[in-house]
């Protein structure tokens, strides 16, 4: 299925993230993406789709790519090698089974890399999360859980990383939270609901 259908047809719905009203992008430097989102396989996209609508509901200009460490090398080369020159400050990379798609990102750039473990038809995801987590020492992949949880939570990392320097987005970050808990407490109530006779 092409990406654009699976965008239409699977997006994200209900998480928690979208709560925000996005920043408003006024100008050309505002829209160069900082975070590169890439994927293993457009079967991929449903799963982080959840870290495109966090990047989105915060207003950070983002990219999102389909590069197969395994059947496209060289496309994955050249993205790994020219991340940190085109201006993106982290990669989101997400893949599953023989999940080497993070990994490898990693071993080509310095910028820090955040693998997100699809959930794979044979093994749940738990081969993609051993082949992302088991990285060897000297090359760093930050592991988020396995499927659309993970890659909600590499999308909110990734807001963290860039609201170190840019105190707006930690307001952002605050606000998000705050409503978050209160979105909890309300729930409380549903368990107070009579059941309908
Ligand atoms: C991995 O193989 C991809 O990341 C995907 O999760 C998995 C299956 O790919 P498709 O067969 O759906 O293209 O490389």
């Amino acid at each position: 299925m092409a990406l654009a259908n699976l965008i239409q047809k699977k997006f994200v719905s209900g998480h928690p993230a979208a709560i925000l009203p996005p920043l408003p992008m006024s100008n050309t430097a505002a829209s160069k993406p900082l975070v590169g989102i890439i994927m293993g396989s457009s079967s991929d996209w449903p799963t982080l789709q959840n870290a495109a609508q966090v990047l989105t509901d915060f207003g950070i200009p983002f990219e999102k790519k389909v590069v197969s460490a395994h059947r496209t090398p060289q496309l994955l080369y050249d993205y790994a090698t020219t991340a940190s020159e085109r201006g993106l400050k982290c990669i989101i990379a997400g893949a599953g089974g023989a999940a080497h798609l993070p990994g490898m990102t990693a071993s080509m750039t310095t910028i820090p890399v955040l693998g997100v473990p699809v959930q794979s038809r044979a093994l749940s995801g738990v081969d993609s999360l051993y082949s992302i987590v088991q990285m060897p020492g000297g090359i760093p992949v930050a592991t988020f859980a396995i499927g659309n949880a993970g890659a909600l939570n590499a999308g909110l990392f990734a807001v963290s990383m860039l609201a170190n320097d840019n105190p707006e987005l930690v307001a952002k970050l605050k606000t998000f939270r705050e409503r978050q808990t209160q979105k909890v407490l309300e729930s409380q109530q549903e368990l107070e609901v009579e059941p309908k006779a």
